[in-house]
């Protein structure tokens, strides 16, 4: 047996085979057999279409069980698996085509002829029916894959892209063994149990709703209710019948906003699991009021998957991000990388087999990143206390989290600052009750102001529009230290009330 993280899947693939693993909104249920079987097949039409082992799978679709099967089709024939937000457009997908060099791009069939026009050489499938070249066509027609092609612990198994602060994406590469080494300490951390039954309603696309969530379920061969996307009525409607969830903040604060949400709802739920942005002490304690739950809280990176979390047993401190998962080192250190005595802020730093093993074709970025002996900077500002136990504080980077969406104000800024009529812009998060952070684009005009839709217009099409600015202020001019280089800190106190005044 090879490290393929595959073949852990597959033993629970096999042994549960005909307990529920998708559960979708009309009743349909794939089991663990039909799940194994779509994969199979799909790992069919992957070799048929030239997937070699190693080769980049570029995946930007819906959320579906056929794409969860591509997920793990691209495992089992051992190429890398590069999934992309939905929401991105076209000329933003151009860049990972050009980045990720991949050897097929599977997509949603209505954006099949504009991929042809930006990568004439590129092999393309749809993976619904809808489009010339159908995945899930192939799929009727191939013989279902039953080996797993092997490969090494330290073989990339997936990339995932994380914007950086220039607004060029890095791509994590992810090994084998950071997935597997991962989702085993989750399973056990977390106490899955074998009837639990998880309320899947995040994306496919990211660390969270794609490893985390479905790794924790598939390892132990338990249901999950598999929901397209976020709906607080529909999440409302399946939540009796669940016991686990994993949601980002804006989950909890939604759900909260609903007048038929009520403890009665919950009464099945054994653990609310909450990351990808701070987790107000707000929402915990109204969660603790509604619900008696107390969410536990953990934090985690593309890069690294899992590093904390509070614990399942013991306290869960609004707030804070909890403990080391076992087998993880965290430390608090300064700018020169010397550990600080427990208490002081500094920058947080991880170790373990967790961390991945850099970025795809940015060889000194990684360097830049991850220290000689191991440890990953994260960017993040956070402080240990005597226990171990980690808060987060601040942010090294510069970076809006919205709605657990990671946006990189450089990226926004310099398509603003390309428009005319603007001297320079400086985009930045500012408190959002939904969203937990709003972005906003501070501009300098040259001459008459510059409006919201004008800025909109000229953004549509060419960046996602949970990207765009919610709000855009004129200034005359942006504040700037005696280095010249812009004080957002100033501007985010400046503008910190912004979407409570009725906007
Ligand atoms: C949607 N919109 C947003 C966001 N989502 N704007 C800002 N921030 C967002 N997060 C905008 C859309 O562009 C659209 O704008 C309008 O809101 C409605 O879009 P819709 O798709 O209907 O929104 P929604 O369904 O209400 O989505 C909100 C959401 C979603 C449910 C909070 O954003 C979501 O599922 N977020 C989860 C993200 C996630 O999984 N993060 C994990 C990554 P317009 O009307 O202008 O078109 S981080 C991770 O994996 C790390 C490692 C970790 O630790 O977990």
């Amino acid at each position: 047996m090879s490290d393929s993280f595959y073949e852990l899947l597959n033993r629970a693939f096999v042994k549960h085979a005909d307990r529920p693993c998708l559960i979708v909104p009309d009743g349909t249920c794939w089991s663990y057999g039909d799940i194994g079987r779509l994969a199979g097949k799909i790992a069919g039409v992957l070799i048929d279409h030239g997937v070699s082992p190693g080769d980049r799978v570029l995946v930007q679709v819906e959320k579906s069980p056929e794409a969860v099967g591509l997920y793990l089709g691209c495992l089992q024939v051992g190429g890398v698996y590069v999934p992309i937000n939905s929401a991105y457009t076209i000329e933003e997908v151009a860049y990972f085509v050009e980045d990720a060099q991949p050897g097929l791009f599977v997509c949603r069939g209505r954006d099949e002829a504009a991929l042809r026009l930006i990568a004439p050489n590129l092999a393309i499938l749809s993976l619904g029916a809808d489009g010339t070249g159908s995945l899930m066509g192939f799929v009727a027609a191939t013989e279902a894959l039953d080996e797993v092609v092997p490969r090494d612990a330290s073989d990339t198994a997936a990339i995932l892209y994380t914007s950086g602060t220039t607004g060029r994406s890095k791509g994590a590469m992810l090994t084998n063994d950071n997935l597997a080494s991962n989702a085993l300490t989750l399973a056990d951390y977390w106490g899955w149990r074998d009837d639990d039954v998880l309320l899947h309603a995040l994306p496919i696309f990211h660390v969270h709703g794609l490893f985390v969530a479905l790794h924790c379920a598939m390892l132990r061969g338990t249901a999950m209710i598999f929901l397209p996307g976020f709906d607080a009525r529909e999440v409302i409607r399946q939540l009796p019948a669940a016991t686990v969830m994993m949601g980002v903040p804006t989950f909890y604060t939604r759900l909260l906003e609903n007048e038929d949400f009520s403890s009665e709802v919950c009464r099945n739920m054994r653990l609310f699991i909450s990351g990808s942005a701070p987790l107000t002490e707000q929402t915990f304690e109204a969660w603790q009021a509604r619900t008696g739950h107390l969410i536990l809280e953990r934090y985690g990176m593309s890069e690294t998957f899992m590093n904390t979390s509070n614990p399942l047993d013991g306290q869960r401190v609004a707030g804070t991000v909890g403990f080391a998962l076992p087998g993880i080192e965290v430390r608090i250190t300064d700018d020169a990388g010397e550990v600080l005595p427990t208490g002081e802020v500094g920058g947080i730093e991880v170790r373990g087999p967790n961390v991945f093993k850099g970025y795809w074709r940015m060889p000194k970025k990684t360097a830049e990143e991850i220290r000689e002996d191991g440890f990953f900077i994260t960017g993040d500002m956070g402080v240990m206390d005597a226990e171990g136990r980690v808060s987060i504080v601040g942010r090294a980077k510069d970076m809006v989290i919205s709605g657990g969406y990671n946006i990189y104000p450089k990226e926004v800024e310099k398509l603003i600052d390309e428009m005319p009529g603007v001297v320079e812009s400086a985009v930045i998060g500012v408190p959002h009750a939904d969203f937990g952070e709003g972005v906003v684009a501070v501009v300098v005009p040259q001459g008459e102001e510059v409006s919201e839709p004008e800025v909109r217009s000229s953004l549509e099409g060419r960046l996602a529009r949970f990207k765009q600015p919610k709000i855009v202020v004129n200034v005359a001019s942006l504040p700037r230290n005696t280095m010249g280089k812009v004080q957002k800190n100033a501007l985010r106190k400046q503008f910190n009330d912004l979407f409570d005044s009725g906007r």
